[in-house]
């Protein structure tokens, strides 16, 4: 038997507020797990280049305006136009790093006021992440950080709102990195936590669905 074909890759979310350092730290883990061997790609949420996705972009550059209810389930379709090769990636051995998933579709979407449990509803069935990796940084000092790109979202009021939606959100399960270190230290910190994962990943944790 050939156990390492077995073995399914690991759904590693990583979740924080704009500008908590998260694409830097998804690409540093691709490195280090690329180093090691594993079969590892990186995604991202929003992903632009579905249709669906242009539509979000639009509306994200303030190149179209459309109802909060509206962004929040073309998000969440998002996700689902990606959950089967999403499955089938794990399933035959690749660890994913995602770069938000449905937690900041939650965070964003309540910190506008819509209800929390409605915004859950449309995520209900994707697969749940083996990990969800918070960068923690203060609102502040995110907004200090060279400064927002302009996109829609990207104030320093929205944000305390969205911090404050992402602390209802997290379970114990989530693993909080302070992401006001240097950078090293939190790729640091993330490495360790990533390899245990994905360890635990192979030795046969079953792949579960959200909300569990
Ligand atoms: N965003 C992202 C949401 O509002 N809902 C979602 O489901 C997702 C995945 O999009 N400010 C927001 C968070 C960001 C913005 O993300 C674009 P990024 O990581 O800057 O490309």
């Amino acid at each position: 038997n050939n156990h390492k074909s077995d073995s399914r890759g690991a759904l590693i979310v990583l979740e924080g507020l704009d500008r908590s350092g998260k694409t830097s730290q998804s690409s540093r883990l691709l490195s280090y797990l690329e180093g090691l061997s594993h079969s590892v790609e990186s995604w991202r949420f929003p992903d632009r280049n579905t249709g669906v996705g242009q539509m979000i972009s639009s509306y994200l550059a303030n190149e179209s305006q459309l109802d909060d209810h509206t962004i929040h389930l073309l998000f969440s379709a998002n996700r689902w136009e990606k959950r089967s090769l999403m499955e089938s990636k794990l399933r035959s051995g690749t660890t994913l790093i995602v770069d938000r998933y449905s937690f900041s579709g939650v965070a964003f979407s309540s910190a506008k006021g819509l209800d929390i449990e409605w915004c859950k509803a449309p995520e209900i069935g994707l697969l749940a992440p083996d990990l969800v990796l918070y960068l923690d940084i203060p609102p502040e000092k995110a907004a200090e950080r060279g400064g927002y790109g302009g996109e829609r979202y990207e104030q320093l009021e929205f944000q305390r709102k969205v911090a404050h939606s992402y602390q209802i959100l997290r379970d114990a399960s989530w693993k909080t990195v302070d992401a006001g270190l240097p950078l090293d230290d939190v790729e640091k910190q993330l490495r360790e936590m990533v390899l245990d994962c994905v360890t635990t990943c192979q030795k046969g944790k079953v792949l579960s669905k959200l909300w569990s």
